[in-house]
């Protein structure tokens, strides 16, 4: 299928994003690239330009990969993610100050490295900062016959481990002990009594996930009052060997907790569905919600299987829920991937009022129709608009960051970028590629992307930008 190849070409980076077992970058284009063409919206007071990059070559490690981003009480901008070091890859955090500028108050130099043990490999994908300004970051690592552990680790606002939390400032979960299975973190929550809310996958099998979520208590233990002792995981797909993962988790005002993903359906033949679920404060799936606690979407026909999935979730004032992800096919792109937002009303019920019958979806954000699109990240702004975060294919094998935004409505809004839509690629001439994985809206309404650009050594760049509302 055309949209697959493509998808493992020109979304490279996006599996690097994502939890992907593999780390590949693309090759360059052939060809001459028409210039850089850019929408107007970048911060200019921020990095150079109202972006900056730290490059792994002039870093010192090479592959350095920002996935997640959170905002602090006093502005400074933390990314979590991981770098590369004598072929070992090691969780990251950075800080930046409100210039774009490295805090050299934070860790060693504005970044705070931690090797795992055994010199194995381990990644950041999460962040969250709690009420006490401690930097809670998630993902997973490596421990010695257990494969991939879940991972959180805590940090002071210095960037020091913090010894109140876990062994050391470090928590590990192995769902199966003895099994050697991989267990991953891909988002984490805070509710409002500061338990950390954890949300990922495991693997039973080698061709199988199913959906995990914790919850650990402020000092990093699982809470036994939730789930079976603090554990709640679950084959929602009905079947061995099919995959359903939970992406992202938040918590709304009454304490329900939230996650999208996807399910696998092999009774109809649907591919991926997007779910989202909701459970209460208790860890049980809320029945008053969706289908039993879940509310899903397919939009496949009898000659014709769909595949949809949620990547990131937010609220808007009134807890109507937004969640950024992609469909693929699509017929009316070419039969490719499109970045996509559905929005449901608090009961799960998808709202018609949305883009077309509840579902927005997006192809050709830099010009190149029926190209591969996807959206990450989710946010609402304070006057009700809507931005999601991501990425686009410019050429064959290349993406470029993509910041869209819309209207309650899910129009897009024409005063924003070029026509609602924003793309940046660091290197004019866009030979290689950049994504967004990540966006916070700060206390001044700026937009904050963070994500990934590729370079002429084929390393990996952690590279921000600043958009003006
Ligand atoms: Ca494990
Ligand atoms: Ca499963
Ligand atoms: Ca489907
Ligand atoms: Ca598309």
């Amino acid at each position: 299928m055309r949209y697959s190849v493509l998808l493992g070409f020109c979304l490279a980076l996006f599996l690097v994003a994502c939890g992907g077992d593999g780390i590949s970058i693309e090759k360059p284009c052939p060809g001459s690239p028409p210039p850089l063409v850019l929408c107007p919206g970048l911060d200019q007071s921020f990095g150079i330009g109202g972006w900056t990059v730290l490059d792994s070559t002039t870093g010192g490690e090479p592959g350095w990969v920002g996935i997640d981003t959170e905002i602090d009480g006093s502005g400074r901008i933390v990314v979590a993610g991981s770098s590369r070091g004598n072929w070992v890859r090691d969780m990251r955090l950075w800080r930046f100050d409100d210039t774009g500028a490295l805090d050299s108050t934070f860790g060693v130099g504005g970044s705070v490295v931690h090797p795992m043990p055994g010199g194995v490999d381990d990644y950041a994908v999460a962040v969250v900062i709690d009420g006490s300004g401690r930097i809670l970051a998630a993902g997973r690592g490596r421990g010695p016959g257990s494969g991939y552990d879940v991972v959180v680790w805590r940090v002071d606002s210095s960037g020091a481990l913090d010894p109140s939390f876990g062994a050391g400032g470090v928590a590990v979960y192995d769902h199966n002990p003895g099994m050697g299975a991989d267990d991953w973190a891909t988002a984490l929550a805070l509710d409002a009594g500061g338990n950390i809310l954890v949300a990922g996958s495991t693997r039973p099998t080698r061709w199988d996930h199913d959906t995990l979520l914790l919850r650990l208590d402020p000092a990093g233990d699982l809470d036994p009052s939730f789930g079976t002792g603090g554990v709640i995981a679950q084959d929602f797909s009905g079947g061995t060997n099919l995959s359903d993962y939970a992406r992202d988790v938040i918590v709304d005002s009454s304490g329900r907790i939230l996650l999208t993903g996807h399910l696998t359906s092999d009774l109809n033949r649907t591919g991926t569905d997007l779910v989202v679920w909701r459970f209460d404060p208790s860890g049980v799936l809320d029945p008053s919600f969706g289908n039993g606690g879940l509310a899903t979407y397919d939009r496949s026909m009898t000659s014709l299987t769909v595949n949809e999935i949620g990547y990131a979730l937010a609220l808007d004032a009134i807890e109507r829920i937004i969640v950024a992800g992609t469909l693929s096919p699509v017929p009316g792109s070419g039969w490719s991937t499109d970045a996509a937002l559905w929005r449901f009303d608090p009961s799960g019920v998808l709202d018609q009022s949305f883009g077309a019958f509840g579902v927005v979806l997006q192809d050709g954000a830099v010009g190149k129709p029926d190209s591969e699109d996807a959206a990450f990240s989710v946010a609402v702004d304070a006057s009700g608009r809507i931005l999601a975060g991501g990425q686009s294919t410019f050429a064959f094998c290349t993406t470029d960051m993509v910041v869209w935004r819309f209207d309650d409505r899910g129009t897009l809004d024409p005063t924003f970028g070029c026509q609602g839509v924003f793309t940046h690629n660091p290197e004019a001439g866009h030979p290689r590629s950049s994504s967004a994985s990540s966006i916070e809206i700060d206390r001044l309404g700026r937009i904050i992307a963070v994500g990934a650009g590729s370079s002429s050594d084929f390393g990996i760049n952690l590279t921000l930008w600043r958009l003006l509302q």
